[in-house]
């Protein structure tokens, strides 16, 4: 008689948990609570889009996550988280030697001492991804910023032949003639135009980065020196914290899968050329097209199938490389980072933290103050930030 009573209380107990939770679950302003920490997603329709948006729901830090048959000690150097965990960014507060460098360090270790060469500026290719839309509102921030700095080898990659640009840029800016619409087939369209154009040249690294990131060009230079250009080297970040998976449409007819990294294209990722020059049968000429086609992935997807999948080359993870999809003003070391980002007109408040130069209204993105940062000498920084 007692224990069926106590059964009873129990079971009332639970019932009102269980319904007080179903109400909280349905109160409006836990759902857009939950929503306005999304930031906004690029419009791919390709295979990775689901991947995109988990990555939403991660920790906003994606450090190197090793397969289960990789040896974590191989991978050790190539690996760096620069500061948005709490733990780290802590240390690396206290610690003033730069990420970069403590990262080469580690990293010349499998770069042997013969295989060291001397690699300028000049000789690496950075392709800018643009579009028509943004020629005004993106792209002349980064020719007013960085690509100042590096005129000889920035190539600009639009699909609309804009004379304001073509009188700035010259021969630097290359018409792909590809469609202006943000699907995955007229991106993979000018990846394959920028690969063709770097074979073309004669230079050692290829390096992509889109219209919304800042480059810090003497941390590109100095990463990229720390390898020989005829060496396999693919470096960027990955955009998930796992490998993806995909059906193998290339080397079987979809039956097989075949799991691998990519360096997310948003962060920019950089190429050598001995390695670029053996993605020629599935990227040069066309290629390219055809192979994101049949695995009906992304630009760069299609990259990391190609060099970790086909070629069985690893990505080497660098955190140096940033997006808008991460969590940037969270973000430390700002000078020592690579590549950076902001989250544009539909998460404005996604930039980096840079005090002082300019105010939030007279530089948005923030990239102006990081450039008077780093280059004081521009005629357009205040006299205040030179030193
Ligand atoms: C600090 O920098 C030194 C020199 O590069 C390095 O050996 C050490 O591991 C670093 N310490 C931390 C906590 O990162
Ligand atoms: C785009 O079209 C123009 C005009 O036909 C041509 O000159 C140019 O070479 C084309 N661009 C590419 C990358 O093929
Ligand atoms: C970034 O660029 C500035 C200016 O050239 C340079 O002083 C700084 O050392 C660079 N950062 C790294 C990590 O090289
Ligand atoms: C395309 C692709 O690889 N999607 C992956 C995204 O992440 C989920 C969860 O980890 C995987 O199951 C999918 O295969």
């Amino acid at each position: 008689m007692n224990f069926s009573c106590m059964g009873l209380s129990k079971l009332c107990f639970l019932l009102s948990v269980v319904f007080c939770t179903l109400i909280l679950l349905l109160i409006p302003q836990f759902h857009t609570h939950w929503k306005s920490r999304h930031y906004p997603l690029p419009a791919f329709n390709g295979k990775c889009e689901k991947n995109y948006t988990l990555r939403q729901q991660l920790s906003s830090e994606i450090i190197a996550h090793f397969g289960a048959n990789e040896n974590p000690e191989k991978w050790k150097g190539y690996s760096l988280d620069t500061g948005t965990s709490h733990l780290k960014s802590e240390s690396l507060q206290t610690n003033t030697s730069s990420p970069l460098d403590s990262m080469l360090k580690n990293l010349s270790m499998s770069v042997s001492n013969s295989e060291k060469e001397i690699l300028e500026l000049k000789e690496i290719f950075i392709a800018v991804k643009t579009t028509r839309k943004y020629h005004k509102t993106r792209l002349d921030l980064l020719i007013k910023t960085w690509i100042s700095r590096a005129k000889q080898q920035t190539y600009i990659f639009t699909d609309w032949e804009d004379q304001e640009l073509r009188q700035l840029a010259g021969d630097q800016m290359i018409n792909t003639n590809c469609s202006s619409v943000h699907t995955r087939q007229a991106l993979c369209c000018k990846m394959a135009v920028e690969y063709d154009k770097f074979i073309e040249s004669s230079k050692k690294w290829f390096c992509h980065v889109d219209d919304d990131n800042y480059v810090n060009l003497s941390a590109l230079h100095h990463l990229l020196a720390a390898f020989s250009h005829s060496q396999d080297v693919y470096l960027g970040r990955p955009s998930l914290d796992h490998p993806i998976e995909a059906a193998d449409r290339v080397r079987s007819d979809g039956s097989t899968s075949v799991k691998f990294w990519f360096a997310t294209g948003g962060a920019g990722f950089c190429i050598s050329r001995g390695l670029a020059l053996k993605m020629s049968p599935w990227a040069s000429m066309g290629n390219f097209i055809s192979t994101a086609e049949k695995m009906r992935l992304p630009d760069d997807c299609t990259i990391g199938y190609i060099i970790e999948g086909l070629l069985e080359v690893k990505l080497l993870h660098v955190s140096l490389f940033h997006s808008h999809l991460e969590n940037l003003q969270r973000l430390r070391s700002i000078l020592k980072q690579v590549t950076l980002s902001y989250g544009g007109p539909e998460n404005q408040h996604n930039v980096v933290s840079i005090g002082r130069i300019f105010n939030l209204q007279q530089d948005p993105t923030r990239f102006r103050s990081l450039h008077c940062l780093l280059y004081p000498d521009t005629a357009w920084c205040p006299a205040g930030t030179r030193l």
